[in-house]
C-alpha cells in the first residue's frame, strides 16, 4: 500500500539564515515543498500514510462519512480513498490553508475514483462532524491550542457512529526527561540523515516552538477516555511520533 501523492520540490525554506524568525505558517511557500518537508522531518510518516488504507478497508461503514482533518496536500485522503471497502462513502477533507487546499484539489483530480471527496477550506474546529465511520487527525491536533483540544476531541466523538474510529497521529512528548532528551537527539539525527543542516533544523525548531505543542501518549489517552472512547491503542510509533486508534 503506497501513497499515490506526487513528490513536491525540495524543502529549502530554512537553509538561509533568517534575520527575523517568524512563527511557522502553512503558506504557499510551505505548500510547494510540503511532501518533501514532512517525509524528511517526520519519522514513520510514509508508513502511516500507506497503512491508513488498512483502516479504510476494515472500518469504513456503508453510506458513512470519512473525515481527513488537516488534509494538507491530500496524502491521507488519497490513501483512504484507494482502500475504502464500503459502498456510498464520502470523504470530507478539511484544511484552513488556502495554498494547501488549492494544491490538494489538483492532486485529487489526478487520480480517478468513484468515491466523492468534499474538499473544504475551513477551520477543523468549525465544521460539522456527522455520520462518521473514520476520522483521521494525521499530525493536526498538535497545531490546535492546548485549551481547545478537549472540545475538538469531544466533537469528533459525538460525530462518530458506534464502532467508528479516530486515527490520531502526533509528535509526542515523554514523561521521563532522559527519554525526552534521547528521542529529541535521535529526531535531530533523523533530520540530518535526510539532508537537513544544523541551521535548518534549529531555525525550523524555533519557528515551530509556539505553534506545534506535543503531549505525552498518556495525556492523549486520558483525553480520549474522558471524551467517551471505549478504547485507545497505540498502533504505530517511530521515535517521537506515534499514532493512536481510538474506538467509539
Ligand atoms: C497528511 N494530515 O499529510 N483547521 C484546519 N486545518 C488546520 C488547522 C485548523 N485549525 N490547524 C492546522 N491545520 C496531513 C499532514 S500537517 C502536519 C498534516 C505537519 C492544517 C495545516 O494547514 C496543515 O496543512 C495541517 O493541518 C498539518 O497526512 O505539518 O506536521
Amino acid at each position: 500500500m503506497k501513497s499515490p501523492l506526487p513528490p513536491t520540490n525540495r524543502d529549502q525554506i530554512y537553509s538561509e539564515e533568517q534575520p527575523m524568525l517568524v512563527d511557522f505558517r502553512f503558506d504557499e511557500r510551505v505548500a510547494k515543498v510540503f511532501s518533501d518537508m514532512i517525509r524528511r522531518s517526520v519519522p514513520g510518516y510514509s508508513e502511516i500514510i500507506s497503512l491508513l488504507g488498512l483502516f479504510a478497508q476494515n472500518y469504513s461503514q456503508p453510506n458513512s462519512n470519512i473525515y481527513d482533518l488537516g488534509c494538507s496536500l491530500g496524502a491521507s485522503t488519497l490513501a483512504l480513498r484507494e482502500h475504502i471497502s464500503a459502498d456510498g462513502c464520502t470523504i470530507v477533507a478539511v484544511d484552513n490553508s488556502e495554498a494547501m487546499i488549492e494544491q490538494c484539489e489538483k492532486n485529487l483530480q489526478q487520480i480517478d475514483s468513484t468515491i466523492k471527496v468534499d474538499l473544504r477550506c475551513a477551520d477543523i474546529q468549525d465544521i460539522e462532524i456527522r455520520n462518521a465511520s473514520i476520522v483521521v487527525l494525521n499530525f493536526t491536533l498538535q497545531f490546535i491550542p492546548l485549551s481547545e483540544r478537549v472540545d475538538l476531541i469531544k466533537h469528533i466523538y459525538n460525530g462518530l457512529l458506534p464502532g467508528g474510529v479516530l486515527i490520531l497521529s502526533e509528535k509526542i512528548a515523554f514523561e521521563k526527561p532522559e527519554e525526552q532528551q534521547q528521542q529529541e537527539a535521535l529526531h535531530i539525527a533523523f533530520k540530518q540523515a535526510n539532508g537537513y543542516s544544523e541551521m535548518e533544523i534549529s531555525q525550523k525548531r524555533a519557528a515551530l516552538e509556539q505553534v506545534l505543542v506535543p503531549e505525552t501518549i498518556m495525556t492523549h489517552q486520558q483525553r480520549l477516555k474522558d471524551a467517551g472512547f471505549a478504547s485507545s491503542n497505540v498502533w504505530f510509533q517511530c521515535l517521537n511520533f506515534a499514532s493512536i486508534v481510538a474506538t467509539k
